[in-house]
């Protein structure tokens, strides 16, 4: 099968699933096309299976916005024809999923049939999407979709109580490569750190305001005044000065790492031995699968997708949105024993395995031919 793949190319857990998707179907033979306005960060390597086709355009100084969706609309109809794609795969529905139903349009004049399938990932249901500006668009292009799915039942539900739609949407969760994500020895690295033996406690996001990145800190504090600890916040983002402005008036600047965008996000939750994700919403949390997977427990809230993911008491806690003095009190039971941090770490592997590629992969390709079946 000819799979076109339509993604946002920088950071972000979409992003991150769509290429880690098609690189997995290259794997096993499928031919895949990337879609998109730069090479997705994750695609650092040749497969023979695997083409990038990058959508550019000349801006025209009338346009104060340029018109990315027209040129990606153009671009997936070029592919389609000169590669005979069998279905287009878009991650994220704004604007990929009206930009698949034009090209899909422009195709059909040209006897030319492209299913296409749309994955909803979070933001673009729960925040953006929702916003009144897209709704209408939103709207017509999940329910245009040949196939709808969602990366949590939570994210599921949520489409459904915020957007009139009329078809079935299938739960596929977002899922984790174990050859990549495994508990690594960086225990040099570990004594760099914390050089007296503190407790290493993670955060990893692209600090904008749904994430809450000013909660970690907080709930920090509480935990390094109980157990001697560090604190490693990775990613970069709007939020960014506001935290490090918090962190400097509440801890002391030794205690917390500013470390930035990093791409071996892996070889950090090596080290680390908490991860927190204090999110206001999140669908799914693909950044807690990733710590789980390095033998992590979490701290986090009970939002959105989180709870399919954390089991509270077993892989990590679960608090209220907010509810940094819960979210404290819990990091410190897990960090204050050494017996109790293993047996959470041994939980959250075992947890994380749930979705492992292995098992979530079959269930994109079923659906694929599911799709291409009925939309014959
Ligand atoms: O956070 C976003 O706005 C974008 C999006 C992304 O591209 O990273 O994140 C969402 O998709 C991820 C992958 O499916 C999920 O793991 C994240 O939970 C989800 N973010 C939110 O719901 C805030």
């Amino acid at each position: 099968m000819k799979i076109g793949i339509v993604c946002y190319p920088t950071y972000g857990g979409s992003g991150v699933i769509a290429t880690e998707l098609g690189k997995a179907l290259a794997d096993k033979g499928y031919t895949v096309h990337f879609i998109t306005y730069k090479q997705p960060f994750r695609l650092d390597s040749f497969h023979e299976n695997i083409f990038f086709h990058e959508v550019n355009f000349t801006n025209y100084p009338l346009f104060e916005y340029p018109p990315y969706e027209i040129a990606l609309s153009s671009k997936i109809v070029d592919v389609a024809i000169n590669e005979k794609l069998d279905l287009l795969h878009v991650h994220y529905a704004i604007p990929h999923a009206s930009a698949a139903y034009l090209a899909k349009q422009i195709l059909k004049e040209r006897n030319y049939h492209l299913p296409f399938i749309t994955t909803l990932h979070g933001t673009d249901i729960t925040l953006v999407g929702k916003d009144e500006t897209f709704v209408p668009v939103v709207t017509f292009s999940i329910n245009q979709s040949d196939g709808i799915t969602s990366v949590s039942d939570s994210l599921k539900q949520d489409t459904y109580a915020n957007f009139d739609i009329k078809k079935d949407i299938a739960v596929i969760p977002n899922f984790i490569d174990f050859t990549r994500f495994k508990k690594l020895n960086k225990e040099h690295f570990r004594k760099v750190i914390a050089k007296n033996g503190e407790r290493i406690v993670v955060h990893t996001s692209n600090f904008r305001k749904v994430k809450r990145v000013e909660d970690v800190v907080k709930v920090f504090c509480q935990i390094k005044a109980a157990v001697p600890s560090k604190l490693l916040l990775v990613g970069d983002g709007p939020e960014r000065q506001n935290v490090e402005k918090l962190a400097r008036q509440v801890c002391n600047e030794d205690d917390v790492y500013f470390l930035g965008k990093q791409e071996a996000v892996e070889e950090l939750l090596a080290i680390a031995d908490l991860f927190i994700l204090p999110s206001e919403t999140e669908s799914f949390g693909l950044a807690a699968l990733e710590a789980m997977a390095c033998e992590v427990p979490v701290i986090s809230t009970n939002t959105g997708g989180i709870p399919e993911i954390n089991i509270h008491g077993v892989t990590g806690f679960m608090s209220a949105v907010g509810d940094v003095d819960d979210m404290a009190k819990n990091a410190i039971h897990i960090l204050s024993d050494d017996q109790t941090l293993a047996q959470f770490r041994a939980n959250a592997i075992t947890q994380a395995k749930v979705f492992s590629l292995e098992n979530i992969l079959p269930q994109y390709e079923s659906y694929y031919r599911k799709i291409v079946e009925s939309s014959k």
